[in-house]
């Protein structure tokens, strides 16, 4: 008898044929079966136990020292039209792309076990989440993905439901840089990655899956997949309002999801709920709003950066049950990183720490946690209608020019901000770090399609009966002519997201400049901060011959997507420059 689970079984079935492991095991995502894979990989020495009276249930991996980041290079986006992949993406035809890795994973996976996990990207029951199936000869991957998604049984029985899923094979292969293919084919719903073992490359439910994928498919079936946070803000009444929020890898998305409201604000009530840290899934609802899922399960977050100071709920939620990947360990096996009280003996490769050798801890150590241990976490994370989202950020890490925060007028120019996003690279990719770069709604690496295509996409939601949310862009890491950051940011942000909130519903007025309305003064809550006399207004400056050049770069950079560059984005542009002009 045919059963919607043909197609799935067919795949992998072919899938072994081609790989030919020594066993495939069927993922159920029982907790038994997570100890299982645990104990093995104590026992190879893939993972490393940590100190279970400090740490129960954390766990050490060490990766190949040339397997810790995204490569960009090596991930392709395989549409049969080069040209759909747009100048963001770096593609190669569909069918040499097959070629090229199934040749690598010819044979792959002799004297390995196959995994075959059946994954839910957002709540088990949500209209809004979508399925998908990652093969993988890593326990690693398994152990990740388990955390990381909704996965095993209930997963399956929801494939066999909807009969479709998108189809992720991977192999950590020799872990060779040289032969390390990350490949997609939207069209197809599949993903092929070979040759590395980093979360990004190899958890294929997160970047592969939930961004490259979903935001093609989000463009066919009219809603938006996007590299952002979602935070729930309660006001003293009990109202919460959530902000979804993009900003580029590693550059406080899960701080800011978990923010500590500052002491004044929590003595008056403002309370701060977690939905998602780095992944946003936004649906036009009934009502015209958007509503937002996360696709996600867990974090799997930067370590160097937290501690006490900066993100105390994230250092709640990894105390116990955690996978560490690449970070430090202290003389009592602690996991330690820059920042973090204590001293490391053991550095990220597992050598007596030395000072020469670089920091204790990669800048790209991350762990790996279920959301349900964020002391913030809201159950309406698992609503699956989603939550209805008030206010879209873009934050950039700039050191100058960008202002605190700005208002756009309206859509359009929100898309515009949202497109013009420039920031300078952190470790979570490899390459320079430190180096200003455009990052259209901080999804260059993952927009799985011509930008240009997506921006019309954006574009289109604007339509008369929609109720949208409003579009501000934000820079907390500003500096003064002496290098220091003008903004304390962190807990102290949740200042700025009230000024939105404010702004939103009506009770701010804000002050109008060419690029868009700022905090009129006053208007920002400053109780118990000691900023330094001037800062405030030099975080709120708009440099106008700054605005001009970058303007005259932003020209350029949106050209680079002519001719699918969409009209209303270039004329957005001219009245910005020419609202600057007449400011002279
Ligand atoms: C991530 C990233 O892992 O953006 O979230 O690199
Ligand atoms: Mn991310």
């Amino acid at each position: 008898m045919s059963s919607k689970l043909d197609a799935l079984n067919a795949w992998v079935a072919e899938a072994a044929a081609l790989a030919k492991p020594d066993a495939v095991h069927w993922c159920d995502g029982s907790q038994a079966e997570y100890d299982a894979l645990i104990a093995d990989m104590l026992q190879s020495g893939t993972l490393v136990a940590l100190n279970q009276h400090t740490h129960p249930g954390c766990y050490l991996h060490r990766s190949n020292p040339a397997d810790v980041a995204r490569v960009e290079r090596l991930t392709l986006v395989c549409h049969p039209q080069e040209a759909d992949a747009g100048p963001n993406n770096h593609w190669m035809d569909p069918a040499a792309a097959h070629a090229k890795i199934d040749a690598m994973f010819d044979g792959c996976m002799r004297g390995r076990t196959m995994y075959v996990i059946p994954y839910c990207m957002g709540p088990i029951d949500s209209p809004l989440a979508r399925c998908g199936v990652e093969i993988t000869d890593s326990p690693y991957v398994v152990a990740n993905m388990r955390i990381m998604t909704r996965m095993g049984a209930a997963a399956l029985a929801r494939i066999e439901r909807d009969g479709s899923f998108v189809k992720g094979l991977h192999s950590i292969g020799e872990l060779d840089p040289e032969r390390r293919w990350i490949m997609h084919f939207p069209a197809e719903l599949a993903i092929k990655s070979f040759g590395s073992g980093y979360g990004g490359n190899a958890l294929l439910g997160k970047k592969c899956h939930a961004l490259r994928i979903a935001s093609y498919q989000g463009r066919t079936e009219g809603w938006l997949a996007e590299h952002m946070l979602i935070v729930g803000i309660e006001n003293p009444q009990g109202e919460i309002r959530y902000i979804a929020a993009a900003f580029p890898s590693a550059c406080g998305k899960t701080n800011l999801s978990m923010l500590i409201p500052p002491e004044g604000y929590r003595r008056d009530g403002w309370k701060v709920w977690t939905v998602g840290d780095d992944i946003c899934w936004m649906h036009p609802g009934e009502d015209g709003r958007l509503y937002a899922i996360n696709p996600e399960a867990g974090f799997f977050g930067v370590a160097p950066g937290t501690n006490r100071k900066t993100n105390p709920n994230a250092l709640e939620t990894i105390s116990h049950d955690t996978i560490y990947t690449n970070v430090a360990v202290t003389a009592d096996n602690q996991p330690w990183w820059e920042g973090l009280p204590g001293t490391p003996v053991t550095d990220w490769q597992g050598r007596p720490y030395d000072p020469a050798n670089g920091p204790a801890a990669h800048p790209n150590s991350r762990f790996t946690a279920s959301v349900r241990q964020c002391p913030t976490w809201t159950d309406q994370a698992e609503a699956p209608q989603g939550v209805p989202i008030s206010a879209i950020v873009f934050g950039g890490r700039r050191a100058s020019l960008q202002p605190l925060v700005v208002q756009a007028r309206d859509w359009t120019h929100g898309v515009l901000m949202g497109a013009m996003m420039g920031s300078e690279t952190t470790a979570a990719a490899a390459g320079a770090v430190g180096v200003l770069r455009r990052d259209s709604m901080a999804m260059k690496p993952f927009c799985g399609y011509h930008y240009g295509d997506y921006f019309t996409h954006w574009l289109d939601f604007d339509r008369p009966a929609a109720k949208l949310p409003a579009i501000f862009q934000v820079n907390w890491f500003r500096k003064d002519a002496d290098g220091k950051f003008l903004w304390p940011g962190f807990g102290d942000n949740l200042r700025v997201l009230e000024w939105m909130l404010k702004r939103v519903e009506g009770g701010a007025t804000g002050k109008p400049t060419p690029i868009g309305t700022v905090p009129a003064p006053g208007e920002l809550n400053l109780e118990g901060l000691d900023l330094e006399p001037g800062r405030l207004e030099a975080l709120l400056t708009v440099d106008q011959a700054g605005w001009q050049a970058e303007l005259a770069d932003v020209e350029t950079y949106l050209e680079s997507f002519a001719p699918r560059l969409p009209e209303a984005l270039r004329r957005e542009r001219d009245r910005i420059a020419q609202a600057l002009a007449a400011s002279d």
